[in-house]
């Protein structure tokens, strides 16, 4: 699965001094030259878009999630430019694994993606399974913090380096049934904005992408466990966000200046929007 890409390296090396603005010749620093960008969940929906994306623009991708046909398939469609493997979040030894397994060459990481989510059902919270909550707060949370913790000390050593961490409305609004999955978003959240606090006179820049209703991806069929009907009345009537708004949002959020940093960012269709507060009136 893992296919090295020698001859990219010296190339690679003299590109992020420019890139990062250490080049003394280069008072305006070109954003636009080869980085490498690590994606959790990329075998379906937004991460495939973003390694998509990003290729495009002449970046490496290592494309990680489960279902490795999904990788390879995705991989084949992008060439020498996307590197795959396999990953689950909520294991610590597959991370551990993931890791040890990169090439060499694929060692420098200079945008993590932590991408990989989930949301299970809508239940209340009084009805809805505990082990569903779990496995939210593993992938979600858990999974993210432990690849944080994994890539943070080699950018914050080189002095440069990005964490995009995937949010979501329901992080920041409740509404009935988001219970865990907009906790674990406000934890995402918070956690973002936490990293910035440490991360100030590091050159390391943290993002909380947030998007809304956001359809053509598999979040709603896994929300309702394989109910595919159900999965699409969430869009029915509407024009939702797409997974290409999210890469190019991730894409331009990569690729701004190394002075700037976008510490939160949320996205809504058009068609979506607030209600007023819910009250039961006897
Ligand atoms: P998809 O269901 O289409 O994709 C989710 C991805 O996460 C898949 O590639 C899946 O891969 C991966 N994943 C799930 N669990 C694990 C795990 N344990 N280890 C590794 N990878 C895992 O969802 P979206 O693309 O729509 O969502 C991506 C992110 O964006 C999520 O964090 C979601 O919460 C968030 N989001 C989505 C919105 C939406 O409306 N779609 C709106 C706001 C935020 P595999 O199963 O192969 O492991
Ligand atoms: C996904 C958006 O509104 O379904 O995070 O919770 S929503």
């Amino acid at each position: 699965m893992i296919r090295a890409r020698n001859g990219k390296a010296n190339k690679r090396v003299s590109s992020l001094y420019i890139q990062f603005g250490y080049n003394p010749k280069s008072p305006s620093p070109s954003r636009t030259i080869n980085m490498i960008v690590f994606i959790t969940g990329a075998s379906a929906g937004f991460g495939a878009e973003m390694a998509r994306t990003f290729v495009k623009n002449g970046h490496q991708v290592v494309i990680c999630a489960r279902r490795t046909d999904r990788l390879e398939a995705l991989a084949a469609e992008l060439g020498d430019a996307a590197l795959p493997i396999e990953l689950d979040v909520t294991d610590p030894a597959s991370i551990a694994n993931a890791l040890a397994m990169l090439p060499q060459s694929w060692r420098q990481i200079d945008v993590l993606i932590n991408n990989a989510g989930l949301a299970l059902g809508t239940k209340p919270a009084h009805e809805a399974p505990l082990e569903d909550w779990e496995t939210m707060i593993g992938t979600n949370c858990t999974g993210l913090v432990r690849l944080t913790r994994a890539l943070l000390p080699a950018m914050v050593e080189r002095g440069s380096g990005l964490v995009i961490n995937l949010g979501s409305v329901a992080g920041h609004y409740p509404y009935p049934g988001g219970n865990v999955y907009g906790a674990t978003k406000a934890f995402v959240e918070q956690f973002t904005l936490n990293l910035r606090a440490d991360l100030v006179g590091t050159g390391v820049r943290a993002t909380n992408l947030a998007p809304g209703l956001c359809g053509g991806t598999e979040f709603s069929n896994v929300r309702f466990k394989g109910d595919d009907a159900a999965a699409a009345k969430v869009y029915e009537g509407t024009t939702p966000l797409t997974a290409k708004d999210i890469a190019e949002t991730a894409y331009w959020i990569a690729t701004l200046p190394p002075h700037v940093n976008v510490n939160s960012i949320e996205l809504m269709p058009t068609c979506q929007g607030f209600s007023p507060f819910n009250i039961k009136r006897s």
